[in-house]
């Protein structure tokens, strides 16, 4: 019988596209979403919802005990540039409820437990570009040191518990399906809508700031082989390095305009700036590589068509 799953933040980037990808794989049943929104969003609506606060520990361990759950996947959280604004509730929201579901997994409740890190964990001081699986970590944003933090715990956890806990650095993330929430490399989401409304584009980073990204289905295929690789594959037991693609917002400007000919960019750089230029600029996934077989499949010029193809703008403007 396959493991019954919980994906935490469900209605997120990730969370959306992680439901229906498990759901395809295990059974609509054995795979339920869990999000802090009162209804069930409409594109996760083909299987079990439930409304579940993360940081309510009673609510959250009584429902993954009395409901069998075996492996959840915590994908809440407050990303970087909303982290910034808020950094008090971005710790706490941050960190408890990995701490909840650490604890589940320490008591034998859960089986197995994917956690997300980010390139955030990475800082001004760290080597730009290449960036090593291992190197200095002094990151500068509330968002990085949580995410560091968390690191800490998951390998902690793993040592001392013996608790089956994987983990991805993901990149930036770009898709289709839901928008992403309050990052810094959501620029090279919000542009594909902007290239379908106006063909054009105000960036909130200048022109030249580098950054690794990738494509979602790269990004969903990577979580379920790293959460379905054997034990003794899982070497890394903070977070893997994934790299995807870098480019520039130039670079993405220059992609968008082979497929939409005339389109403009310009730059505005806000506060984010100064996050973007604290995070590397290419990543060395070659661990992830070695270990687990990790391969990604899409480039530039790819992901560029199929954005293009299908962003929906009636969702930014809905
Ligand atoms: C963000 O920009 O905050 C996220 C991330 C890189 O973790 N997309």
């Amino acid at each position: 019988m396959a493991e019954k799953i919980l994906i935490i933040g469900a209605g997120g980037q990730i969370g959306t596209e992680l439901v229906l990808k498990l759901r395809e794989m295990k059974g609509k049943e054995n795979v339920v979403a869990a999000d802090i929104r009162d209804n069930c969003p409409d594109v996760i609506s083909n299987g079990p919802y439930v409304k579940m606060d993360v940081m309510d520990r009673d609510f959250v361990r009584k429902f993954i005990i009395d409901n069998e759950i075996k492996q959840v996947y915590l994908l809440a959280a407050l990303l970087s540039a909303t982290a910034e604004k808020n950094p008090d509730f971005a710790w706490k929201l941050n960190m408890e409820g990995l701490f909840t579901i650490l604890d589940l997994a320490k008591e034998k409740h859960l089986n197995k437990i994917f956690w997300p890190s980010s390139i955030a964990v990475f800082g001004p001081t760290t080597p730009k570009e290449n960036t090593p699986q291992r190197t200095v970590m002094e990151p500068s944003t509330v968002y990085g040191i949580s995410k560091q933090a968390g690191e800490r715990w998951c390998e902690y956890y793993f040592n001392k518990f013996g608790v089956d806990v994987r983990s991805i650095r993901y990149p930036g993330l770009i898709s289709y399906t839901s928008l992403p929430g309050g990052g810094t490399t959501d620029y090279a989401v919000d542009i594909f809508y902007q290239a379908k409304l106006s063909n054009s584009y105000t960036s909130f980073l200048s022109e030249n700031t580098a950054l690794p990204m990738m494509y979602m289905e790269d990004a969903i295929r990577a979580t379920i082989e790293l959460m379905e690789a054997p034990v003794e594959q899982v070497r890394v037991r903070s977070s893997y390095n994934l790299g995807g693609i870098s480019f520039t917002p130039k670079e993405l400007a220059e992609a968008i305009r082979v497929e939409s000919p005339g389109f403009t960019i310009d730059y505005a750089p806000d506060f984010r700036q100064q996050i973007a230029d604290s995070w590397p600029g290419s990543i060395d996934d070659s661990d992830a590589k070695n270990d687990w077989g990790w391969k990604e499949e899409f480039d530039l010029a790819k992901l560029v068509k199929i954005m293009l193809e299908n962003v929906d703008t009636a969702l930014i403007q809905g």
